[in-house]
């Protein structure tokens, strides 16, 4: 063979290589963002997802799943997950304010009355204006997975009422909406990312951070700052989203069986995330966290006015979405 005609064919197969990649029936290597490890209810969920779409689409999609945030901190797997760079991810509503302001309702303190609330609210017709808010900045939220309530904890004190958060410094996810939280009680809130929180409660640079029971264990939290007091101040769903770009390559197909994938994860997340929050409840207290209730919670709640305010009155368009959440009973 001439040197030509190597060459020719050379071009040639890598002209079929790239329409064959460019094609749908090429296998498509998903690559998933999780914050959490492999264990935790949220990663089990999604790995589940992964091998269920693999499955599914008889190999045409297959994702995996890089737990750990090693992909990047919250906020930045937002970004990529939109852009197309990463094609799926698992992502609280709270650090996905900022991008998708609709989304902020769900990070106002207080605006669910329990998690079961939160879930009829998700599960229906508000749920999917929060998709369509989401679709718009390019994330397919294909289902909700649970992250119960949030709560205060910190290494000095418990807290039992807004007084004592008085000059606390707190760790808050990437959102204003929370600083402005923290600030309405008092205390001084430091964004900053999940995977930072541990070192800095340590070291002092924080005194405090807000979560639910199974991250307060997971990140060993609980053993650096063991006054973990019941506000449970927000309740804040977190969806499994994919990118409108890796989305929009799948076959009807294809998009029917990743949804039901989906749809099934999230039905493994809450079963699973229900019994983690026992099980880590059991753990830290094991372990002597000094968890206390907050008696009186409607201090708290009435803290919150301004926040509520200052929220409307920049988006006075989600003024009844407010309402409407709050109808449903
Ligand atoms: C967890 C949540 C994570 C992340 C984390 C945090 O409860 O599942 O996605 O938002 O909290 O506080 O950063």
């Amino acid at each position: 063979m001439t040197r030509i005609s190597r060459l020719k064919l050379g071009a040639a197969a890598l002209a079929a290589l790239t329409a064959l990649a460019a094609s749908p029936l090429a296998a498509k290597d998903w690559r998933g963002w999780n914050i959490h490890p492999p264990t935790y209810p949220n990663g089990i969920a999604l790995d589940a997802f992964a091998e269920k779409v693999a499955e599914a689409t008889d190999g045409r999609v297959t994702p995996t799943v890089y737990h750990n945030a090693v992909l990047g901190d919250q906020p930045d797997a937002i970004e990529q997950t939109r852009n197309g760079a990463l094609d799926f991810g698992n992502f609280n509503m709270g650090p996905m304010g900022p991008i998708v302001p609709a989304t902020n309702i769900l990070s106002l303190p207080f605006i669910f009355s329990s998690v079961d609330q939160m879930h009829k609210v998700m599960d229906g017709e508000i749920g999917q204006r929060f998709s369509d808010a989401l679709a718009e900045q390019g994330l397919v939220a294909l289902s909700w997975f649970d992250s119960g309530a949030r709560s205060l904890y910190n290494t000095k004190k418990p807290v039992k009422t807004p007084a004592d958060v008085q000059g606390m410094k707190v760790r808050v996810m990437n959102n204003q909406l929370y600083v402005d939280m923290i600030g309405a009680l008092g205390g001084n809130a430091t964004p900053m990312a999940f995977g930072e929180v541990y070192q800095s409660l340590k070291t002092g640079v924080i005194d405090g951070a807000e979560n639910n029971y199974p991250s307060y264990e997971s990140t060993n939290h609980y053993e650096v700052a063991g006054y973990y007091s019941i506000t449970e101040h927000l309740i804040i769903p977190e969806c499994l989203c994919v990118s409108t770009a890796s989305w929009e390559a799948l076959s009807d197909e294809d998009k029917a069986a990743v949804k039901q994938a989906a749809v099934e994860a999230a039905a493994m997340q809450r079963e699973l995330w229900a019994e983690r929050e026992k099980t880590s409840l059991e753990k830290v207290k094991g372990a002597g966290a000094q968890i206390n209730e907050v008696e009186d919670k409607a201090a708290f709640q009435s803290a919150m006015d301004p926040v509520y305010a200052g929220f409307i009155e920049k988006n006075p368009e989600l003024k009844s979405w407010i309402d409407d959440i709050k109808a449903v009973k």
